[in-house]
């Protein structure tokens, strides 16, 4: 299963030379079956690893070209399901600090740091109420930044890379008819001009306000803040911090609001004024958790204002892309010296990071069904055997008992399996499987 996925992700890849193509499937496999290995560890013999630098290092091999068919596929999903597509984009970066004699790569966040600044579209398939499923990266962009020099201000980079929110929106391109597209970012994407673009280009957004500003509300003037903070809260609203990884165990009973306001170009800007619609959820009782959302879909009672802070909840998946990538696929441990080269391995490790999500997902979805209904029976039947299991066991069982063989100890205070565990349990039922298969065969 995991492999011909891995194939279809870059069958047809326009890499410059079909071998190139066969090499990519190959290194995506390795990826997926060792993901937190070192390249020679994952490419098994030194001969494959030399055959792997090769790759990153060809002239037709980068990010871009290894990206473009599994996001053309991606987006494919996006307008083929009916359920509503979260697009949750977020930037981040690979820091190469102990590479002493690599090159190609620029300053990032920590102003010592050398590296490589990137951001992602992550296409997430969701339904209210329901677990989120990750269909796979719509958008990622990768970029080095120049080195500063004194005169030169590092806030013109800044705007520049400001832009790279509306651009992603078009380059995955206008939701089709039908659709129910929605572009989901945090405090990073409070942007005039991203906020306009988007909705020219047809799409809906929910974005964390983090800027103060002037909104129109009534024909008069405000000051967002102020005037959010001033509503009657119209329902509550429960949110597990616990299961989102904080260090506050506890469930917070979060009050909600909502106002419509014309949000105004910024000061000294020409521009046009839009309709908007603010969502305030909040503790009354702890002034750091509050979310100002703002959004272009419709609300008109408590439920919708719910489904917008449900949706903003959701963005904590790519924060998890982003640790699948660093502690799982261990990127940042590449010891490939040129920024070519990693961002070529960022191209095949930025896909195969979703797979190991989309498990964890999968694991989560329909916990009380009959694991039959879904599953095969040849997996069923190992881990009933493994651990003396009777009768039908549901897919909450099932999945837990996979994540036990990858090392998940399933004690009541561990919660839910991560995606370490099951990945891991995972491999290890394939395995078993290709096993009583070369038995079968011989038999
Ligand atoms: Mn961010």
């Amino acid at each position: 299963m995991n492999r011909e996925w891995i194939e279809k992700q870059w069958q047809g890849a326009e890499l410059g030379d079909k071998r190139l193509v066969k090499r990519a499937i190959k290194i995506g496999n390795a990826c997926l079956e060792t993901p937190g290995g070192s390249l020679p560890e994952k490419f098994g013999s030194w001969g494959n690893t030399k055959g792997a630098y090769r790759f990153f290092n060809a002239n037709g091999v980068s990010h871009k070209a290894l990206q473009k068919v599994h996001n053309k596929n991606v987006v494919q999903a996006a307008s083929e399901t009916q359920k509503m597509v979260l697009f949750i984009q977020d930037g981040s970066e690979l820091i190469y600090n102990t590479h002493k004699c690599s090159h190609g790569l620029g300053p990032t966040a920590d102003a010592f740091g050398q590296g490589i600044m990137f951001h992602t579209a992550l296409a997430v398939e969701w339904t209210k109420n329901h677990a989120p499923m990750v269909i796979g990266v719509a958008k990622q962009t990768p970029w080095i930044r120049p080195e500063y020099s004194e005169d030169k201000k590092s806030k013109e980079q800044e705007e520049k890379e400001s832009q790279v929110w509306l651009n992603t929106l078009k380059d995955i391109g206008r939701p089709p008819s039908g659709c129910q597209w929605v572009s989901v970012g945090d405090r990073g994407n409070d942007i005039y001009d991203y906020v306009v673009g988007a909705v020219d280009e047809g799409w809906d957004l929910v974005v964390r306000a983090k800027h103060d500003r002037t909104v129109v509300v009534d024909d008069k003037k405000a000051r967002l803040k102020a005037w959010i903070r001033s509503l009657e809260p119209k329902g509550d609203y429960k949110l597990d911090l616990r299961a989102r990884g904080e260090k506050f165990s506890r469930i917070a009973e979060l009050k909600v609001c909502w106002g419509q306001a014309l949000l105004q170009p910024p000061q000294g800007k020409a521009g046009k004024s839009i309709s908007v619609t603010y969502v305030r959820a909040y503790d009354p009782e702890d002034e750091d958790l509050e979310w100002i959302l703002v959004t272009t879909l419709k609300v008109d009672s408590v439920e919708d204002a719910l489904t917008v802070v449900q949706i903003y909840e959701q963005r904590w998946i790519i924060e998890e892309y982003h640790k699948c990538l660093k502690t799982g696929c261990r990127i940042e441990d590449a010891q490939l010296k040129t920024g070519k080269r990693l961002l070529a391995l960022l191209g095949i490790l930025g896909i195969v990071a979703t797979q190991l999500l989309k498990l964890r997902d999968l694991s989560r979805q329909q916990p009380d069904r009959p694991a039959k209904e879904v599953i095969e029976k040849e997996i069923i039947d190992i881990v009933k055997s493994k651990y003396n299991l009777k009768g039908e066991i549901s897919l909450r069982e099932l999945w837990r008992r996979i994540a036990m063989l990858g090392g998940f100890l399933g004690r009541k205070s561990d919660g839910n399996p991560g995606w370490q565990t099951i990945w891991k349990g995972w491999l290890r039922i394939q395995d078993i499987l290709v096993g009583m298969a070369m038995v079968k065969n011989c038999g």
